[in-house]
């Protein structure tokens, strides 16, 4: 057995290109939504790679993607993980890095002749993005116990086509006995999509936690009418409403503290004619803090500026807070694992909390689980410009192979 197992730093980045190929946009991003054709065609790549990689390869019922190596002992099995869907025009690295690099690392392994006593499995994880099938994290939420797995397969998409009937179109149904087991300890290398790294000029963090998180869905009613005849003072112009509601949701971020964020990402008018006074408008709102109570208070006063709002305009505004994830933080033992794998490879050992959602928030419910980060360039993510150089990629590669053997072994 070769003792200081290192990654193939090679191979990664060349599967991370040809991952990224898969839904490419002109910009240099990648649009690969869950369930979509592209997401079926990284599926099939993915599970090429599992298997040449040796893995026995499983499907579930909400299409995760297990991929198994067996260890000396049938105890539970070392998990690691991420997801390949993306959000529109994203980045090639958010999800992706966290799935290769964990290939990469069972390979490191094999290259080494190294068997270890825990079995480990990596996984895919369906939907991560939440971005095509909202909430996000869905499919490791169901696994998780966060979620029904009915209330998942009826989430449908913008155009009204439901979860499950996508996942059996892709051919990616699977069985609920195919889930991933629950894990001995869970590990997901991802891009940090922040500025923190860059700013304290390290190539890799220790992840202590993931912020809490709530999504709403605003729905502002006022009245359609003709952009002529109708005089200003009789109109109940639900898109001018909205766009209050809209300042409401930065101002009130900005006035919480330095860390509270409020995010509107998605605002439809209807019926979005040049000359129709919008009569509805559907927009969502994001707000994130680590500190349960400052979260539940940005939203009471959200609600109650939509409420004063109404007041004052005559437009109705519901406000349905339907997806909250809560701040999480990680395993000590798994955060200090990681910790002893960035010092055995002579790396900083920075640690910082996610700003972003990710699957081990739901694998943390159940069982101890850590992340590592990989700088982000100008802190970027979400965007076609998202991107890591290849050295610090291949540091937070050999960070998760290291911290694997240690929990694995
Ligand atoms: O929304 C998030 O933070 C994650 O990217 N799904
Ligand atoms: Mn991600
Ligand atoms: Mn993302």
């Amino acid at each position: 057995m070769k003792a200081n197992p290192r990654i193939d730093a090679e191979w990664l980045h060349g599967r991370l290109e040809d991952l990224a190929r898969v839904g490419a946009t002109a910009g240099g991003g990648v649009t690969r939504l869950a369930l979509s054709d592209e997401d079926r065609v990284g599926r099939d790549l993915l599970r090429d790679w599992m298997e040449e990689a040796g893995l026995a390869v499983r499907v579930d019922d909400l299409g995760n993607m297990t991929g198994r190596r067996e260890g000396r002992e049938r105890i539970a099995p070392v998990l690691l993980g991420s997801h390949i869907d993306s959000v529109r025009r994203g980045g090639r690295f958010d999800g992706p890095l966290g799935v290769l690099g964990a290939l990469a690392a069972v390979r490191a392994l094999d290259a080494a002749g190294i068997e270890t006593r825990h079995p480990i499995e990596v996984v895919n994880w369906t939907n991560e993005e939440g971005v095509r099938f909202e909430p996000a994290m869905l499919a490791s939420g169901v696994v998780g116990g966060r979620f029904d797995r009915a209330y998942a397969y009826d989430r449908a998409d913008r155009d009204g086509v439901r979860f499950e009937d996508e996942l059996r179109r892709i051919g990616y149904l699977g069985r609920e006995e195919d889930r991933p087991e629950s894990a001995a300890a869970y590990l997901e290398l991802h891009v940090e999509q922040g500025p923190v790294l860059e700013d304290a000029g390290v190539p890799v963090g220790v992840v202590e936690g993931i912020v809490g998180i709530t999504w709403l869905n605003v729905t502002v009613e006022g009245q359609a009418d003709h952009a002529g005849p109708s005089p200003m003072r009789l109109r109940r112009d639900a898109l001018v409403a909205a766009s209050r509601l809209v300042a409401a949701v930065d101002r009130l971020a900005r006035e919480t503290d330095e860390i509270a964020v409020g995010t509107v990402g998605r605002l439809v008018p209807e019926p979005n004619l040049i000359n129709t006074v919008p009569g509805r408008v559907v927009m969502s709102a994001d707000f994130r803090h680590p500190d349960p109570a400052t979260l539940d208070g940005m939203v009471e006063r959200f609600r109650a500026q939509a409420e004063q709002l109404s007041a004052e305009t005559g437009v109705s505004v519901t406000v349905d807070r339907f997806w909250t994830s809560e701040a999480t933080p990680f395993d000590v033992g798994v955060v200090g694992e990681i910790a002893a794998a960035c010092e055995e490879l002579g790396l900083p050992q920075h640690r910082l909390w996610s700003g972003a959602g990710h699957d081990a928030k739901y694998v943390a419910d159940r069982g101890p689980a850590g992340m590592i980060f990989v700088r982000s360039r100008g802190g970027l993510s979400h965007c076609e410009e998202e991107f890591s150089e290849p050295a610090d990629i291949e540091a937070g590669a050999n960070v998760l192979l290291l911290a694997a053997l240690r929990l694995a072994d």
